[in-house]
């Protein structure tokens, strides 16, 4: 939070910790203690060889409890008016989520019921969404733009983003995706969509309302060429980049991506070997979403096996939108991912930390190593698998963002 004091030097002992702090492996520390000061990590190791001079003003015995840091969610559209639900029946009847898209349903509907909310209504929606997310241990989220869909209307979602990382105690990236959907305005002249979109990026960076922009490239959304106009202009402004890359079809938007240098590409499922080789090279995370693969009944897999060979490092996200995806509960992608896809526990919890982290250009956070931001999730479980392995109630007893404990239960409020 902008205006918060600096917390207290703090103690937090009897813990396990689940570090991350190595390539490999949990990183596990039994009877485990963990110092901060201000907003970052000071000391963390055995209770044991705590050293004398630590002196924190403020103790806390978490009675064994598990901490993992704090859980980043990597690709959400978390500003929107309405839902879908009417959709979603449609779709139990027969129809497609490709299909009602086509028809001017999809997307397209929860823009209108976005323009025609306030500014206020869109805050507090997006914010019990947020409460929900918090409650499950989530420190950092990106939130996109894509259901303004005009210069002003965008500008307004990216406003509450930012909003949202303001008032509420964690970390909130933006990211500007115009060019989520053709609106009706533009029927039949996506490319003229195009220029505005890309004409928006300087105001929208002048404004301090972006920090990466993106694209939904595929038959529904936007063309490879398109794709690459929109990542001209932002390159020009120095802008980083992301894609919504082969989710329904493969358009090579990976391999488009990454020439870029682009920091994800997300979903995947039809992604080739051409955009692994060019995704490595490029160091550019895959973040994969099993919540919209399992609410579209999505049958084609992302290539986890390659992506794992070629070592391109993998994120989860909850990419949390009224279509797609309604889903709130990062850890129940924990479980998603190792279903689904196949990902060990030990991967997808990468998925939602360090490698989160890195999907989003951040590197002080993600591990719990000193010098690292003090972003925890506190745990009633022995062991972080515990977490992918249940579904359905994640057991988060608590958590801290900056060095300051978040009230608790953060859902109800
Ligand atoms: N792919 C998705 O899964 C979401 N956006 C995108 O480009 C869906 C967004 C929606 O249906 O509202
Ligand atoms: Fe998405």
């Amino acid at each position: 939070m902008s205006n918060a004091r600096k917390p207290a030097r703090t103690l937090w002992r009897s813990a396990r910790l689940a570090t991350f702090a190595e390539e490999s492996g949990w990183g596990l520390i039994d009877n485990g203690a963990l110092v901060a000061d201000g907003d970052r990590i000071v000391w963390l190791g055995r209770e044991a060889d705590l050293p004398a001079t630590t002196l924190p003003r403020l103790e806390i015995d978490l009675g064994g409890a598990l901490v993992t840091p704090g859980l980043i969610d990597p690709h959400t559209h978390l500003v929107y008016g309405g839902d879908r639900a009417a959709e979603f029946e449609l779709r139990l009847t027969g129809a497609t989520y490709e299909q009602i898209a086509r028809a001017g349903g999809g997307i397209r509907s929860t823009v209108r019921a976005t323009r025609a909310a306030s500014d206020e209504a869109l805050f507090q929606l997006a914010a019990q969404r947020a409460r929900v997310l918090m409650a499950e241990g989530v420190t950092t989220i990106e939130i996109k733009s894509g259901y303004g869909l005009d210069q002003v209307h965008e500008a307004r979602c990216l406003a509450v983003a930012r909003r949202l990382g303001a008032e509420l105690p964690w970390s909130v990236r933006t990211t500007s995706l115009g060019a989520h959907a053709l609106p009706d305005e533009f029927a039949g002249r996506p490319d003229d969509y195009i220029d505005e979109v890309c004409s928006w990026l300087a105001t929208q960076q002048q404004s301090r309302l972006v920090d990466a922009v993106d694209v939904f490239c595929d038959t529904i959304g936007f063309t490879p060429d398109q794709t690459r106009r929109v990542f001209d202009r932002a390159r020009a402004l120095g802008l980083p980049v992301k894609l919504h890359a082969e989710q329904l079809s493969n358009q090579e938007g990976a391999r488009l991506a990454a020439e870029y240098g682009a920091l994800s590409c997300d979903h995947l499922e039809y992604l080739s070997d051409e955009g692994i080789a060019a995704m490595r090279a490029a160091g550019t995370v895959a973040v994969l979403l099993p919540g919209a693969y399992y609410f579209i009944r999505e049958t084609r897999l992302p290539p986890i096996q390659a992506l794992r060979e070629a070592g391109v490092p993998i994120a989860i996200a909850t990419d949390h939108n009224p279509g797609s995806s309604p889903a709130l509960s990062l850890p129940l992608m924990l479980n998603m991912a190792c279903t689904l896809f196949r990902l060990t526990p030990e991967e997808a919890w990468r998925g939602v930390t360090v490698n989160a982290a890195r999907a989003l250009g951040l590197a002080d956070r993600g591990r719990l190593l000193a010098g690292m931001r003090a972003d925890l999730a506190i745990w009633n479980a022995e062991h972080p698998r515990e977490i992918a392995y249940r579904f359905g109630h994640a057991p988060c007893v608590g958590s801290v963002f900056g060095g300051a404990s978040r009230p608790a239960p953060l859902a109800s409020q």
